[in-house]
């Protein structure tokens, strides 16, 4: 489709958060006639058009998308945070107007070779080490995606020599057509995203969407100690099929033996790394280390080069993130902990009693399993945000009744200043996305960072 290029072409871009922006841009670098749209009149067209250099070319239209707005559109591109279920998009459709995804936009210019990385949980940290050993191969390397930054941003400055490190969710996965990465992996699935995929079989096959136009050139990785990708390798349809594992040690794939990570590929086993070397804590960490070794042999980059990145990588920014010591109670920020599941590797990363700020948006998540891991380890659970009820009915359920109300992320603070004793942890680890109260993950954690900043010794 479009194989002449996009130029003169009507295109509407709906969704004016960060990839509608990026994808208008990129149209209108590559001289198509596109248009923003968003649904939320309450938007600020002039902050939304300080985005753009050449603010005075770009339409941005509010509000109901009608039948005028539609009339000679080739191509319309959603944003990962509208789901192709929304009311509007019907309307698309009836009118036959093929309907892509801001990433599928991005791989239509591209021409780097990707690595795709999804799954439940590890995501942002697995890309982020996969980024940093591109980059340490090849400068001109490219880390993109639900990461915060855009595929449709960069795709048009790639080139045959880029690689390209990409964070994909299941919402960006749902609008795809021709997406290929050369190297995908999924690397752990637990329910997350009910209210959008409404079933968690729906959700896995969003994220296996990832290798649906891999061909036998490519590679699909999957995590052979996370059960419910073991259990789907036959989803894996003409991509070669890679394990990591630190229970086994697969055929082919990257594995753990006597404190050491190996790759075994076609037959011939690499030593690559001392396990002892990570810096980054927990059973997790160890996996997404796994994954991202994987991914890198399978991208052709040097050992030494995965190793020396491996031993000086720090984690990332809102994931189990060290903030302060104070009157000695360490605080730890993990507002990226969105959901149960990555809230319970948060708390199992705690070396002592918690103090746990947890509650935000309501994903439809069942809290049952975070809520059986606090006995012994959490003193007092703070619940902030719309799912305060749900969580604190769940806690009662299960017998737990150290339970806190605040109102505001600041009083959640105050009262871990006030009630925390000297060798405990406070930790940020709200199980749930931050819609309710706050922009993003990021403006919930670098707030928490800076309430937490403000305690005087
Ligand atoms: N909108 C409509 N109609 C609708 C629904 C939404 O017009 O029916 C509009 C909203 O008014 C809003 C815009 O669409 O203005 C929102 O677009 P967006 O949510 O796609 O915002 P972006 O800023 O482009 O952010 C997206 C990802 N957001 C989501 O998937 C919800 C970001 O992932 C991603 O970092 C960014 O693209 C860059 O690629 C965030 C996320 O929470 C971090 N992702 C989920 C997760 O990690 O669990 C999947």
């Amino acid at each position: 489709m479009f194989e002449n290029g996009l130029k003169d072409k009507k295109v509407i871009v709906a969704g004016a958060g960060k990839s509608g922006v990026a994808s208008v841009g990129l149209l209108l670098r590559n001289g198509a006639n596109a248009i923003l749209y968003d649904g939320n009149t309450k938007l600020d067209k002039e902050a939304i058009l300080a985005d753009f250099n050449e603010s005075e070319n770009i339409d941005v239209v509010l509000g109901e998308l009608t039948d005028e707005l539609l009339d000679g559109t080739e191509l319309f591109i959603i944003s990962p945070g509208i789901s192709i279920e929304a009311p509007f998009v019907e309307k698309v459709k009836a009118k036959n107007i093929p309907i892509w995804g801001e990433i599928e936009l991005a791989y239509y210019f591209n021409k780097g070779v990707i690595a795709a990385i999804t799954g439940t949980n590890g995501k942002t940290t697995t890309t982020t080490l996969v980024g940093e050993i591109f980059k340490n191969y090849k400068e001109n390397s490219l880390v993109v995606g639900n990461i915060g930054l855009p595929f449709t941003r960069f795709a048009d400055t790639t080139t045959e020599d880029t690689l390209v490190a990409a964070e994909i969710s299941s919402f960006q996965l749902e609008t795809i057509e021709s997406f290929k990465p050369h190297v995908s992996a999924i690397l752990n699935l637990t329910p997350d995203h009910l209210n959008r995929h409404h079933t968690f079989e729906n959700y896995i096959d969003a994220k296996f969407r990832i290798t649906e136009n891999q061909t036998a050139d490519d590679f699909m990785i999957l995590n052979y100690d996370d059960p419910e990708t073991r259990v789907r390798a036959d989803k894996v349809k003409n991509a070669k099929l890679v394990w990591f594992s630190h229970e086994i040690c697969p055929e082919e794939g990257a594995y753990v033996k006597d404190g050491k990570i190996y790759v075994r590929r076609a037959g011939v086993e690499s030593e690559i790394l001392n396990v002892d070397g990570i810096q980054i804590l927990g059973e997790h960490n160890l996996e997404n280390v796994l994954a991202a070794v994987c991914i890198a042999i399978y991208m052709d980059i040097p050992a030494s080069i995965i190793r020396e990145t491996v031993y000086s990588f720090k984690g990332v920014e809102h994931r189990i993130e060290f903030v302060r010591e104070v009157k000695g109670v360490r605080y730890y920020n993990d507002s990226k902990g969105t959901n149960p599941d990555a809230a319970i590797k948060a708390i199992k990363a705690m070396k002592s009693t918690t103090l746990l700020i947890g509650g935000g948006y309501d994903k439809d998540s069942e809290y049952d399993e975070w809520v059986e891991c606090f006995p012994g380890k959490v003193r007092y659970l703070i619940l902030i945000g719309a799912t305060a009820d749900k969580i604190e009915k769940c806690c009662k359920d299960h017998g737990f009744n150290q339970v806190v109300r605040a109102e505001t992320l600041k009083d959640a603070v105050t009262f871990c200043e006030a009630n925390a004793k000297p060798g405990d942890d406070v930790l940020l680890s709200p199980a749930c996305a931050s819609w309710d109260m706050f922009k993003s993950y990021e403006e919930r954690g670098n707030l928490f960072k800076l309430y937490v900043e403000g305690i005087e010794e």
